[in-house]
């Protein structure tokens, strides 16, 4: 995968590695719904609730679509609860309801690794199985990590773009999800490591802002750095809360095109910024793949089929044969990069006004037949 990265080229090459299962195909399941009462019901009771950083971002509910095409094909129930905020503190309240509601399993995204540990302990002891997916929590409070992408090559590539975009000059910001965001912060710090390369040298990151993934602080803080850095030449935003939102902040004071913008975004936010030019190119992966997966790993480790010890595999249905690796962190696979040069995209940026197109599965791919998630 590192070998990919280090071929991108001038118009940025695009990985066409999305995997395309995760929403497509399926009969469709069980949706919402309370989890049952009583006790976590033994091996046969997939009764499972995921826990994003927040509720009513883009972002996790395709992951909660996919999620639901999983319950749907394994007979489990799903539920999503959780904060209106990406906030930790409120995280734990509602770990603490679903242990007392004796769900089978919690997924969830944590806004800090250390804040919701104790909670997720606590729902260990009592024989509820967790999983994280997206953002992990401290190793010992889950079972299972189920990871978007490579850490390091997220946050590298992120860098290698607004530096081939700046031509490796100038001031750099970035603008951040929350503070303690275990997801964000590991990106950060390949970011900066990345930065410190010799080819980098021209340029300089002043500034990291923490948008807290709410639209309006990420404007705010937009707005906020480009006063206080008249000469900051780029941003770099790994959320997709903050991408879409510092976006708009750039075109409301007529910078766009003149301090450019990469990160995480989804295609449905981030197509018309790149149809008009203040995005270049953004990356993301199939968020539903990921509420698929971690749905998947949820059931095995309910039905005792994995514990979450590194080397063990579980089926993952159309995603294939799944297997735990290194820290209990279970692997989707590299993100792809989105760029004004790949309209027919299977999740394409309706450039052109065109519509998604629906793919068979490419070779060398470890899904079956489907549709990526809309994102
Ligand atoms: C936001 C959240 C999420 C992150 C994406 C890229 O939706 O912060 O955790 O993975 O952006």
């Amino acid at each position: 995968m590192k070998k990919l990265f280090h071929g991108l080229g001038p118009g940025f090459i695009v990985f066409l590695v999305l995997v395309l299962a995760a929403c497509g195909g399926s009969a469709g399941g069980p949706s919402g719904g309370a989890p049952s009462g009583g006790n976590t019901g033994g091996a046969n009771n997939l009764n499972i609730a995921f826990l994003p950083k927040a509720i009513n971002n883009p972002y996790f509910d395709t992951a909660a679509t996919g999620a639901k095409n999983a319950a749907g094909e394994l007979k489990g129930t799903f539920k999503q609860v959780g904060p209106s905020t990406a906030s930790a503190s409120e995280q734990v309240t509602w770990i603490n309801t679903l242990t007392e509601q004796h769900v089978s399993a919690i997924v969830v995204s944590a806004n800090d690794p250390n804040a919701l540990a104790p909670a997720l302990k606590q729902a260990i002891a009592q024989g509820i199985k967790v999983v994280s997916y997206d953002s992990d929590v401290a190793p010992d409070a889950r079972q299972v990590f189920v990871n978007q992408a490579n850490s390091e090559d997220i946050g590298r590539i992120e860098v290698q773009v607004l530096g081939k975009e700046l031509n490796y000059s100038g001031q750099i910001a970035i603008l951040s999800a929350a503070s303690t965001a275990t997801n964000q912060n590991a990106w950060i710090g390949f970011m900066k490591d990345e930065l410190s390369k010799p080819q980098y040298k021209g340029m300089s990151l002043v500034k990291v802002v923490y948008g807290n993934d709410d639209d309006q602080t990420s404007f705010n803080d937009t707005l906020n750095l480009l006063q206080a850095y008249p000469n900051l030449k780029g941003i770099i935003s790994p959320t997709t809360v903050g991408i879409a939102a510092a976006a708009r902040a750039i075109e409301s004071v007529n910078k766009g095109g003149k301090v450019a913008l990469t990160g995480l975004g989804t295609p449905n936010q981030m197509r018309k910024y790149v149809k008009d030019g203040t995005v270049q190119s953004f990356a993301l992966w199939d968020p539903g793949q990921l509420g698929y997966l971690a749905y998947y790993a949820a059931a095995a480790l309910i039905q005792g089929k994995i514990t979450g010890k590194p080397g063990e595999s579980f089926d993952a249905g159309k995603l294939g044969t799944k297997m735990i690796g290194a820290n209990g962190v279970v692997l989707i696979g590299p993100p792809t990069v989105f760029d004004k040069s790949n309209p027919n995209h299977p999740v394409p940026l309706h450039l052109g006004g065109r519509r998604p197109t629906t793919r068979r599965r490419r070779s060398g791919h470890t899904s079956g037949a489907g549709r990526p998630c809309e994102m």
